[in-house]
């Protein structure tokens, strides 16, 4: 029996950290990821993260463990305080970063952990990342499916009404009240191409599976819009823009596809 004992006491601390992601839609214990901010045009400014749940919980068992795109944890924050009623017995708190506190990806994440389960929220964005140490240790991570790219929306949402996660068109740190989401994660443009790829010359070739037309935009590393152009010819003339690297972004149907775009 003895025997039994010790080895039950061997293997329980083993038990007690098999964790379960939650996911997109989830929930550590009520409290869940609800938005973010973590990249702008140019210098990066008002980086967040907000965690929302019901309203009177003690926030100090929870954890956020930031990871980098090798799944090294790169910076961690104990929650402290309890979560706000702002109305129908829900609220949330939002955990301010220096600029590039939150790196700016692909395959960057972070994780929402508590003492009290092994549930644990592991979400990323621009690709997903595995843990290596830190509390979300082994888990693989759960791509938010948007990302702040050019045109860089103000936050990243988790909308309660549809359960999904979109680009919002106003960033509410802090505030459970969330702003309109502008899109959610986006459909790919079949066959799309971009040639040449990087170019010298005035144009670049579009193509996609699709003969529908095609709006094109093309934003500069500031996030300036230079083109904005419907096509119908696959053939989109950038001879006013400067030899650097763009952001073109195209939409067909209700497809999108944003590619980076280097002139030479
Ligand atoms: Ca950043
Ligand atoms: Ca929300
Ligand atoms: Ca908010």
């Amino acid at each position: 029996m003895k025997k039994l004992y010790t080895l039950f006491l061997l293997i329980c601390p083993f038990i007690l950290i098999a964790q379960t992601n939650v996911g997109l839609t989830g929930t550590v214990d009520g409290v869940y990821i609800n938005e973010f901010h973590y990249d702008n045009a140019g210098s990066d400014t008002g980086e967040f993260i907000e965690v929302a749940g019901p309203a009177g919980t003690d926030l100090s068992v929870y954890t956020i463990t930031l990871y980098n795109q090798s799944g090294i944890d790169y910076d961690t924050v104990t929650l402290t305080g309890t979560i706000d009623d702002e109305g129908s017995g829900v609220g949330s708190i939002h955990i301010s970063f220096p600029s590039n506190g939150i790196q700016n990806g692909g395959n960057d994440g972070f994780a929402l952990s508590s003492s009290g389960t092994t549930d644990i929220q592991f979400l990323s964005y621009e690709g997903t990342t595995t843990a290596s140490g830190g509390a979300a240790n082994g888990l693989t991570s759960v791509d938010v499916g948007v990302e702040q790219s050019a045109p860089y929306s103000p936050s990243i949402e988790y909308d309660e009404t549809t359960m999904g996660w979109g680009l919002s068109d106003t960033a509410t740190p802090g505030d459970f009240a969330q702003g309109a989401i502008l899109s959610t994660k986006e459909n790919q443009i079949d066959g799309f191409d971009l040639y040449p790829n990087p170019t010298s010359e005035a144009f670049v070739n579009i193509s996609s599976d699709s003969r529908a037309p095609m709006k094109v935009s093309v934003y500069d590393i500031l996030g300036k819009q230079v083109i904005e152009r419907s096509i119908t010819n696959n053939r989109l003339n950038i001879s006013n823009l400067n030899t650097g690297v763009y952001i073109l972004r195209a939409q067909q149907d209700n497809a999108f596809t944003t590619r980076k775009l280097v002139i030479n």
